[in-house]
């Protein structure tokens, strides 16, 4: 699809995106049980990489729709997929993903204009003066065809060496443009797309490091000089190799400090329960404490999509079930749990046995009536519940079933008979008659209490 005939689409389309955007903020508005809306409630979004081939798959769909805020391309907006050939743009599998978010009201990031890797041959062939040319051009090529689309792109990616050095890496870009390629690439992104934000993107730099110092001095210079620059990323990939940094938070300070803002952009931790889920919760601290830290990313909806999937870093399993670190995740964002979700404070699987009861009038004559109170288990299954009646001081009963009383004057307190246990949301019921005698007023039906 051209540039031009991409826009007209969206304008076209406009109600459509208007009215799932709505759809979204009515949802959020509910409760902040979802990773994205609650992340909403502290001012973050919170996305995940996605894969266009996966999108047809209904439970990842689904975990998508209902969770993330943000998605960024797995690896559908990278050179080697957008410009196999020189020249020639193919946008099908990166449109699938923007088209399926915006339609979501989900914002997208854009992953990555100029990187080392997933470079078609083509690029590393070409002379000095021809490279800075097919740089240009294809950040024009991509950011112009999701111009207004795209609330950040990471513009270079992975541009230092591991290790102690802090040195560049070496790439064709580097190589052969020497260090003033990231400049440039920053420059020509801002001409191509001023509402984008600009961002560096690495990994192991999540600390205070050679490698984040080196990226640190890089944006100082740039900001000192007036590069267009608005935001580093922070790839976050950790393992037991690479575990989250004590210093994270302070790293993510001093850059913030240099006035760019900083995202968590590809989050992934290796493990599983409470060791992941608590070291998923150091992260999402360390990003709220930040003022400019302005959301998060994790790199994948589920395990088995993982590029680390036997490592299980993710937060919704291989069956897209809730993994305790997705827990600890909402838990930190301030989010309230969703309901299905064992552990939850205030949530099915709290532990707290809880009912209600209300009162109906079966058959009324006229010197009596029949009543019926309805018990109602809470959110966990109960085996017994406790309902007190009182009646206006001239009635009485007559019989009562599907219920044991005992009485204290014009007070009963109800009890099962067989109809104790009851299923989280299941209900029974007990009924009485009740003779009028001179009053027709209702009974009063007291609170309800279960085990
Ligand atoms: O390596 C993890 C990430 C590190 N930071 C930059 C990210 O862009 C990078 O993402 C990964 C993707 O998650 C992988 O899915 O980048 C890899 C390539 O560098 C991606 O793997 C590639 C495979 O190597 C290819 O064989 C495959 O054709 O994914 C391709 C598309 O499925």
């Amino acid at each position: 699809m051209s540039m031009t005939l991409r826009r007209l689409s969206r304008a076209a389309t406009a109600g459509l995106v208007a009215a799932a955007a709505l759809t979204a903020a009515a949802h959020s508005a509910e409760a902040a049980d979802t990773l994205g809306s609650a992340a909403a409630g502290q001012g973050r979004y919170f996305g995940t990489a996605v894969a266009a081939s996966h999108l047809g798959e209904a439970d990842y769909t689904a975990t998508l729709d209902r969770e993330f805020s943000s998605v960024t391309p797995e690896n559908e907006m990278k050179w080697d997929a957008t410009e196999p050939s020189r020249g020639t743009f193919t946008f099908t599998s990166a449109d699938r993903i923007v088209d399926h978010a915006q339609s979501q009201g989900m914002d997208v990031r854009g992953h990555t204009l100029v990187w080392h890797s997933q470079l078609p041959s083509w690029v590393g062939s070409l002379g000095a003066s021809d490279l800075r040319t097919a740089m240009k051009d294809h950040i024009n090529g991509l950011m112009g065809h999701y111009k207004g689309e795209i609330h950040s792109w990471d513009v270079v990616n992975e541009a230092f060496q591991d290790g102690g050095s802090g040195a560049r890496r070496s790439s064709p870009f580097q190589d052969k443009l020497g260090d003033g390629f990231i400049e440039e690439a920053f420059r020509t992104a801002r001409a191509a797309d001023p509402a984008a934000k600009l961002c560096y993107n690495d990994y192991n730099t999540d600390g205070v490091n050679a490698k984040s110092n080196a990226v640190y001095n890089m944006v100082k210079d740039f900001k000192s000089r007036g590069v267009p620059i608005d935001c580093v990323g922070f790839q976050s990939h950790f393992n037991s190799n690479s575990p989250v940094p004590s210093d994270y938070r302070k790293n993510l300070q001093r850059f913030a400090d240099l006035g760019v803002d900083v995202q968590i952009t590809e989050l992934d931790i290796e493990g599983s329960g409470s060791a992941q889920a608590a070291d998923y919760t150091k992260v999402v601290e360390a990003c709220l404490a930040v003022d400019r830290c302005t959301g998060m990313t994790v790199w994948g909806v589920t395990d088995k999509y993982s590029w680390r999937s036997s490592g299980t870093p993710l937060l919704f399993d291989g069956n897209y079930q809730e993994k305790p670190a997705y827990d600890a995740v909402l838990s930190a964002l301030g989010g309230s749990g969703d309901p299905g979700d064992p552990g939850d404070p205030g949530d099915p699987g709290d532990g707290t046995a809880s009912c209600t009861a209300t009162y109906t009038r079966t058959a009324d004559w006229n010197s009596g009536y029949n009543g019926q109170v309805t018990i109602t288990a809470g959110d966990e299954p109960i085996s017994t519940w406790t309902v007190t009646v009182t009646l206006p001081a001239q009635q009485s009963v007559s019989s009562l079933w599907n219920g044991t009383p005992t009485w204290n004057g014009n007070v009963m307190t109800v009890k099962p008979s067989w109809n104790g246990t009851l299923a989280a949301g299941a209900s029974t019921a007990f009924g009485f008659t009740a003779a009028k005698n001179g009053s027709d007023a209702a009974p009063t039906v007291g609170t309800c209490t279960a085990s």
